[in-house]
């Protein structure tokens, strides 16, 4: 059967795991010669996103154009693993929209676990004031309230998130 394309999109809080998961997903879906691509907020940030902070604004742009990417890479039949904090509901509603094809994961961990991981020092300088804007802390995030999946990575290790997402495109026909 000819590979179809799918949106795996990954959100929640900074340090949460979205990355992580999301290259490890990208590892095996290579390894099996499957095509599949990794769109990262920290990575289109300072490409195709440099010019964007971190505003409601600013944000929602961001998302706009990497769902805008993603769209494209789904239609040619790749797998697009697609990491970003989004933060509102409603941008993930849209990208969940224009994509179609699309699976909602959840990457979360309890707050105190982040601040203990803080591998970018953020909490740490959101804690002493010095950023204003972080995500959970002076920036709202809306919970998904109907996820695909949720991976609690305080509680799973890596390579037991990577397989139910890799169970997840099982499901759906996709491998
Ligand atoms: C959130 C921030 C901030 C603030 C810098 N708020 O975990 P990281 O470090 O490596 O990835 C985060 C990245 C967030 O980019 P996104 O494109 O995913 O955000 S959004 O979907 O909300 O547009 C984080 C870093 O940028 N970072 N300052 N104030 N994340």
């Amino acid at each position: 059967m000819a590979q179809r394309g799918v949106t795996i999109w990954f959100t929640g809080w900074s340090g949460a795991g979205k990355t992580t998961i999301a290259k490890k997903v990208y590892q095996e879906l290579s390894k099996q010669h499957i095509k599949t691509e990794l769109l990262d907020g920290d990575e289109l940030r300072q490409s195709l996103c440099k010019d964007l902070g971190f505003s409601e604004q600013d944000r929602y742009t961001n998302i706009e154009r990497a769902a805008y990417v993603a769209k494209l890479l789904t239609k040619h039949d790749v797998i697009c693993l697609a990491a970003f904090i989004s933060p509102y509901r409603r941008m993930r509603e849209r990208a969940r929209a224009e994509i179609g094809a699309f699976y909602e994961v959840y990457v979360t961990a309890p707050v105190e676990e982040l601040i203990k991981r803080d591998v970018k020092g953020l909490y740490k300088q959101s804690i002493a004031g010095k950023v204003k804007d972080l995500t959970g802390m002076g920036s709202p995030y809306e919970e998904p309230l109907h996820p695909d999946l949720v991976l609690q990575t305080s509680l799973m290790t890596i390579d037991e998130c990577k397989d139910q997402v890799l169970r997840l495109l099982r499901e759906g026909g996709y491998l």
